[in-house]
Order: C-alpha cells, then structure tokens, then sequence
C-alpha cells in the first residue's frame, strides 16, 4: 500500500470512529492518537523523506488535508457532544422553585458617608468643587502656610502624630486650602471648594472627642467676597442639613489663618433655642469655625490681598452627624456595632 493509499484509509477509518464515540473523553484520545505527535499522520509526514522529489509535495499536500479536515470533523463532533453532555445534566437536574432563598446579607453606606455626601451634594449645588488633600501633610501646608509658624502658641491646640519632624498626620483639613489656592488659574473666575477628609490630633477620646474624625474644609476666593457672604453660605447648609426653622449665630473667634474668625452656633434642635440639656440651657450648639482668609495666608499663595478676598470654613463631620441624629457618644461611629449602623442603614447604591 503507497503511503497515499495508506493515508486515505486512515481518513475514513478515522471519520467514522468520529462519528461513532459517543463522549469526549474517548474523542479527544483519537484526537490524540490520530493527529497527536506520535499518530500516523506525523509519522506519514516525517516519511516522506523516503519519497522521490516528485511525490512529496503531493503526498505533503494531501497529509496536510487530512490533518484539517479530521481536525475540523473533531473539532464538529466535540461542539455536538459538549450540548449533549449539558442537556443530560439539565435534564437530570431539577430546580424547586418553592424552596425559601438564601438571605443576602448586603453592607450598606456608613453614616459618616451618608453625612459627607449630603454636604458635598449641597455644596455641589452651589457651584463648588470637591478637592481631595493628603492625610500625610507636611508641617509646611499642615501649619506654616496656615499662618503658624513654628513656636506658634496656637500650634499647642492641634498636637498631632508627627512621622518626621516636618511630616505628620494633618490635624485639619485646611492646608487643602493652600495647595488648591497655590494651584487656582485666577483669570478663569474665582475659586469655590469643599474638601472633605480624615483628620488626626493628639486628643483623649471621650464622647465628643476622637484622635481620628472627619472634617469639611470650605474655601470662596475672588473679588468682593465679604462676610456677609460666609453667613448666607452657612446659613443654607445649616437649612439644610437641619431644617428650615434653624437660625445660626456668628460668634467672635481665633483662627491663625482666618481675621476676623468666628465660631458657628446654630439653634438647638431639641428645645428650638429655650434651652436644655442638649445645648447646655444656652440655647445654641457649636458646629463649626470659620472666617474671612487672613491677608498673609492669601499672600502666601501668591493671591493679591489687595484685589481677591476669600471666606473659609471647617466643620466636623461627626459633630454634625450627632447632632442631626441626637447620637450621644462619637465613639458609636467608629465601633461597628450593628444595632447602631443598622439604624442608618440605607441602598448601598447611591441614588437607589
Ligand atoms: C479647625 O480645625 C479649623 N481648621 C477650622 C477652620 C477652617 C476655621 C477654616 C476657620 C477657617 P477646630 O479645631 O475648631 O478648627 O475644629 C473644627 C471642628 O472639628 C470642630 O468644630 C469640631 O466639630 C471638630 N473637632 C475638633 N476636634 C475634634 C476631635 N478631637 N474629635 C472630633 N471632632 C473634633
């Protein structure tokens, strides 16, 4: 038998054993023992250098053929056997539709999140940005550009987790008001943000104080920005935030950075401004600081004092989440006791 000959048969020996097997398993050993390395069609191939110049292009050609065309016919039958192998398996199976589910336990947005978004929607909806700082700040934007330089008594309010003598954990949120100031093309308009964030101090933990909350730095910089312009600010987010029927109050402060520097207050929403146990019977509760940008901090930035003025504000985000949902003890928020997030559990899909 010429090797032509020989590969001829093998084709349809080959082909009907195709057709017959019955799973893949068994199709995938012919296709091993047929096409594989040691199988007669490498073995025809590696053969041919007995043949005359003449018949090896030929019988080559036609080994080749072969080849593709039982690979082809296998590739065919195992596409057929792998719907049959399912369709037993689906058929074999059944599903009862009237057994209970499993209950999917789903997370849900932390309150504090809650919080910050709220405030970010409000600000977004008066045109602001939100910026993001760095949690790692160094004591040159943390302090220095903030208008407290070293030796500042001022400093001795916000201690913090120094990592070297000129980096530390930021102890507020407002040197994101320096970076973004420094960085603001003033001849396209103003500047508006808001930039929320961790924030970290050397404090005692107790029920209004933690070493580690959030604060929402808020900074207006352009031309003829006025006080008058902070409270109507303030104002709408304590709305906001509180309801209509709350009033807030501007009470004389110190900031570094700030002149003149005010402390928010804003009526009690338990007794409306009475007086309780909730405001300490004085009617108002303290929520944030703020004030008009010191002249130097806006120098520093490389801003004209002389032409750009600027409001900015720093509120605790805790501090407002206690006071809206009457949670009496800061360390609530950061316990993960589920009968205390569960309360504020809401879609974990924003928008939902
Ligand atoms: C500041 O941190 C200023 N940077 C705020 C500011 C920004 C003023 C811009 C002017 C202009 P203060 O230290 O008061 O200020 O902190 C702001 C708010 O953070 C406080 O009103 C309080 O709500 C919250 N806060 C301060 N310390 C703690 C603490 N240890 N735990 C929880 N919340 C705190």
């Amino acid at each position: 038998m010429s090797l032509k000959e020989k590969l001829e048969a093998l084709k349809v020996s080959t082909s009907e054993e195709i057709a017959s097997v019955n799973n893949l398993k068994e199709l995938n050993e012919i296709r091993v023992n047929t096409l594989g390395k040691k199988g007669p069609i490498t073995a025809a191939l590696r053969g041919m250098k007995d043949l005359s110049p003449e018949e090896r292009p030929v019988v080559g050609a036609f080994a080749n053929e072969i080849r593709d065309e039982l690979t082809e016919k296998i590739e065919a039958r195992k596409a057929e056997l792998e719907i049959q192998t399912m369709n037993e398996s689906l058929a074999s199976e059944s599903i009862d539709v009237t057994l209970p589910g499993k209950q999917v336990r789903s997370g849900s947005r932390h309150i504090l999140t809650q919080t910050r978004e709220e405030i970010e929607d409000i600000f977004l909806g008066m045109g602001y940005q939100v910026v993001e700082g760095f949690e790692v700040e160094s004591d040159h934007y943390n302090f220095e550009r903030m208008n407290l330089p070293k030796n500042h008594p001022a400093r001795d309010m916000q201690d913090t987790f120094y990592i070297s003598d000129e980096i530390l954990l930021r102890t507020h949120t407002s040197p994101v008001q320096a970076r973004t100031m420094e960085k603001h093309d003033f001849s396209k308009g103003g500047l508006r943000m808001i930039s929320p964030g961790k924030v970290f101090r050397r404090d005692t933990d107790d029920a209004t104080h933690s070493h580690q909350f959030h604060q929402i730095e808020g900074l207006v910089v352009d031309k003829n920005i006025t006080m008058g312009d902070l409270k109507g600010t303030l104002e709408v987010l304590i709305k906001k935030m509180f309801g209509e029927e709350r009033s807030i109050r501007l009470r004389p402060s110190y900031f570094p950075f700030t002149e003149p520097s005010v402390e928010v207050d804003v009526s009690c929403f338990k007794c409306g401004g009475k007086g309780c146990n909730v405001c300490k019977y004085t009617g108002w509760i303290e929520v944030l600081g703020a004030g008009m940008v010191h002249p130097d901090v806006l120098r520093m930035s490389g801003i004209d004092p002389e032409i750009y003025s600027g409001f900015a504000f720093g509120l605790g985000q805790e501090r407002i989440a206690m006071l809206r949902y009457g949670i009496n003890d800061i360390r609530n928020f950061y316990q993960n006791d589920l009968r205390f997030l569960n309360q504020f559990k809401v879609s974990s899909v924003k928008g939902e």
